[in-house]
C-alpha cells in the first residue's frame, strides 16, 4: 500500500467492502466465479495497484444470464412493495458503508472524496425514491366506448435488464438503474467500467449479501466484468429486453444499432457539450462558482460538465477576469485530501486527449487564457494530474463541437439578444445539460420555452452539473434520448399492457362494427 493509501485509510475501506487482492468479476449474487483474464486496477491518485479482478468469459456469462432469467420468474411474483422493502434494506447498508464506498470511489476513479461521498448519497437518494415508488407503479384507467366494458392499463416487469456504466460515476449510475428496475420486478446484469472494476465488486458485495439474507432468488443482482466485448454478450442477447448504457456517443451508436437490430429497447445516456449562457443581467459571483465547479469538478469528467461559457459582450471582460482569477485559486492534487479542488484524470489516455484538445483549439485559432499542462513531481507521480484550462474560442471550431472529457473550458462571446446565445448553445450535436445565468425574467423564460434550450436539462441560475435524482436525467440529440432516475423514468423498466374487460352477456365490437353470425 502506498503512503496515500495508508494515510487515508484505503486498506480499511477495502476491508469493509470485502475487496480482496484478486476478486472474481462475475457474480449471480449467490455465486462468485470468473475465468477470464485478470484486470488490474491502478489508482489515478498515486499510480498504485489497488487490486485485481478476473473478467467474465462467454461461459461465465451464460451461467449469469440463465440464473438471472430463472430468478426473474420468481422475483416478478413478489408484490412490488415487498421488493421495495428489499431495496430499503440494501439502502441501510449503503448508509452504513457510505464512507468506505465514497473513499474507494475517490481512490479508484480520482474524484474528490466529497464528490465520492456525494455519489454514494445519490445512491441512497435513488433507493429512497424507489422504495416510495414501489407503491406507485400506477397505470391509467380509461372510459370504454362500449357499454359494460372496463379499460385500464397496467405495468408488468420487463425481464433481465442489462446495465453498462462508465468510469466517471462508477456506482451511482448503476443504482439509478437497479433501484428502479428491482422495484419494477426486473433482474439486473451490470457491466461496470473496466477502469473502475473494484467499486463494482464492492457494490455487488453489498447487494449480494442483503439479497441472500432476505431470501431473494439468485440472479436478481448480477455482475459481469470486462471490456466492450463483454458488453456485447448482452447487447446481442435476446434474453435481455432492455440495455441501459452510459458512455460516449460513439459507444452508444454501436449499442443502439445492435439492440435495435433485434428490436430490443435501449436507454442511452451519452455525451454532452454543456453550456452556460451569461447575460448582462447575471449575478457574476454565482456565475463564477457555477461555471468553475461545472468545468473543473470531477476534473471535467462528468457528462454534465460545463464545456462552454457563452458570455454577452457587455459583461465578457468582467467574466473573463473573474474566471481567470478563480482558476488561480484552484488547488490540484490528491483528491482524498479535502483541501484540494481538482484530482487527476482517469488515466494517461485521458491526459493525451486533454493535451490534443488544447493543441487543437490553438491550431483552430483559439486563444489560451488559462494555460494547461501536465503536472509533474511530488504528489503527481501517477502522471494523470492536469491543469484546468480556459480558451477563448468559436462555437464552430471542430474541437468545440466535440466532447473532450477533461477540464477544458471554452469561452465564447455573443452580442445582441439572448436568442443569439441560445442559437450558439443549441448549435452542437449533443443535448444533455444547459444553463442560463440571468435575473431577467424574459431571458430566463425564453431560454426554457419551446424556442429555448434543446437539452434534456435546462437550468436557471445554477450550473450544468449536479442534478438531483428526483428529476428525469438524460438528454436529446446525440446524448441518446434516454431518461434515468427520477420522475417517470421507471416506465422504461416495465412493459405496458392495455386491458379491456367485457362484463355484459353481449359481445359489442368497437367502432360500432356489426358482425352477426
Ligand atoms: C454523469 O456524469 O454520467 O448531474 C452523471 C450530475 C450528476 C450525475 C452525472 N448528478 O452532474
Amino acid at each position: 500500500m502506498s503512503k496515500i493509501a495508508t494515510e487515508f485509510g484505503i486498506t480499511e475501506a477495502l476491508k469493509a467492502l470485502g475487496i480482496e487482492e484478486i476478486n472474481n468479476g462475475t457474480s449471480t449474487g449467490a455465486d462468485w466465479f470468473s475465468n477470464g483474464e485478470i484486470i488490474e486496477s491502478y489508482s489515478p491518485v498515486d499510480g498504485q495497484l489497488i487490486g485485481k479482478v478476473k473478467a467474465t468469459t462467454r461461459e461465465d456469462y451464460e451461467k449469469v444470464i440463465t440464473t438471472a432469467s430463472a430468478g426473474f420468474k420468481e422475483w416478478r411474483t413478489m408484490p412490488a412493495p415487498q421488493r421495495g422493502e428489499i431495496v430499503r434494506k440494501f439502502n441501510d447498508e449503503l448508509r452504513r458503508l457510505k464512507e468506505p464506498l465514497g473513499k474507494l470511489v475517490s481512490y479508484e476513479m480520482g474524484k474528490s472524496y466529497q464528490e465520492g461521498l456525494g455519489e454514494v448519497q445519490e445512491m441512497i437518494d435513488i433507493c429512497d425514491f424507489a422504495v416510495g415508488l414501489s407503491r406507485q407503479l400506477h397505470g391509467l384507467t380509461m372510459h370504454s366506448e362500449r357499454p359494460g366494458h372496463r379499460m385500464y392499463e397496467q405495468y408488468h416487469p420487463l425481464g433481465v435488464v442489462g446495465i453498462i456504466s462508465a468510469f466517471n460515476f462508477p456506482v451511482a449510475v448503476w443504482s439509478w438503474n437497479t433501484a428502479l428496475a428491482w422495484v419494477c420486478g426486473d433482474a439486473c446484469v451490470w457491466k461496470g467500467s473496466e477502469k473502475t472494476p473494484l467499486t463494482a465488486v464492492a457494490c455487488q458485495n453489498i447487494a449480494a449479501r442483503v439479497f441472500e439474507e432476505n431470501n431473494v432468488p439468485a440472479g436478481i443482482s448480477c455482475l459481469i466484468t470486462g471490456d466492450y466485448t463483454v458488453g456485447e454478450f448482452m447487447t446481442k442477447d435476446e434474453r435481455v429486453p432492455l440495455i441501459s448504457a452510459t458512455g460516449s456517443t460513439r459507444m452508444g451508436k454501436i449499442v443502439a444499432k445492435e439492440v435495435a437490430g433485434r428490436l430490443g429497447k435501449t436507454l442511452l445516456e451519452l455525451g454532452g457539450n454543456n453550456a452556460i449562457i451569461v447575460t448582462p443581467d447575471a449575478n457574476i459571483k454565482n456565475t463564477v462558482i457555477g461555471a468553475v465547479f461545472g468545468a473543473v469538478g470531477t476534473c471535467g469528467q462528468r457528462c454534465t460538465s460545463t464545456r462552454r461559457l457563452i458570455v454577452h459582450e457587455d459583461v465578457y471582460d468582467k467574466v473573463k477576469t473573474a474566471m481567470v482569477d478563480a482558476y488561480k485559486q484552484l488547488r490540484i492534487g490528491n483528491p482524498l485530501d479535502q483541501n484540494n479542488h481538482v484530482g487527476p484524470l482517469i488515466d494517461k489516455d485521458a491526459v493525451k486527449n486533454y493535451q490534443q484538445a488544447l493543441e487543437k483549439v490553438v491550431a483552430e485559432g483559439g486563444n489560451i487564457l488559462v494555460e494547461g499542462g501536465v503536472l509533474e513531481g511530488e504528489g503527481y507521480e501517477s502522471g494523470c494530474y492536469v491543469k484546468p484550462a480556459i480558451a477563448e474560442a468559436k462555437n464552430e471550431f471542430e474541437i468545440v463541437q466535440h466532447e473532450t472529457f477533461a477540464p477544458v473550458l471554452y469561452l465564447l462571446k455573443y452580442s445582441g439578444s439572448v436568442e443569439n446565445a441560445i442559437e450558439v448553445q443549441n448549435g452542437v450535436r449533443q443535448g444533455l445539460s444547459s444553463a442560463i445565468m440571468t435575473n431577467n425574467l424574459r431571458e430566463a423564460e425564453l431560454f426554457l420555452s419551446t424556442q429555448g434550450s434543446d437539452c434534456g436539462i435546462a437550468n436557471v441560475n445554477i450550473g450544468t452539473s449536479g442534478a438531483e435524482i428526483g428529476g428525469a436525467f438524460g438528454g436529446e440529440k446525440e446524448t441518446g434520448g434516454g431518461r434515468e432516475s427520477g420522475s417517470d423514468a421507471w416506465k422504461v423498466y416495465m412493459r405496458r399492457q392495455t386491458n379491456t374487460i367485457n362484463y355484459t352477456t353481449e359481445l359489442p365490437l368497437a367502432q360500432g362494427i356489426k358482425f352477426d353470425l
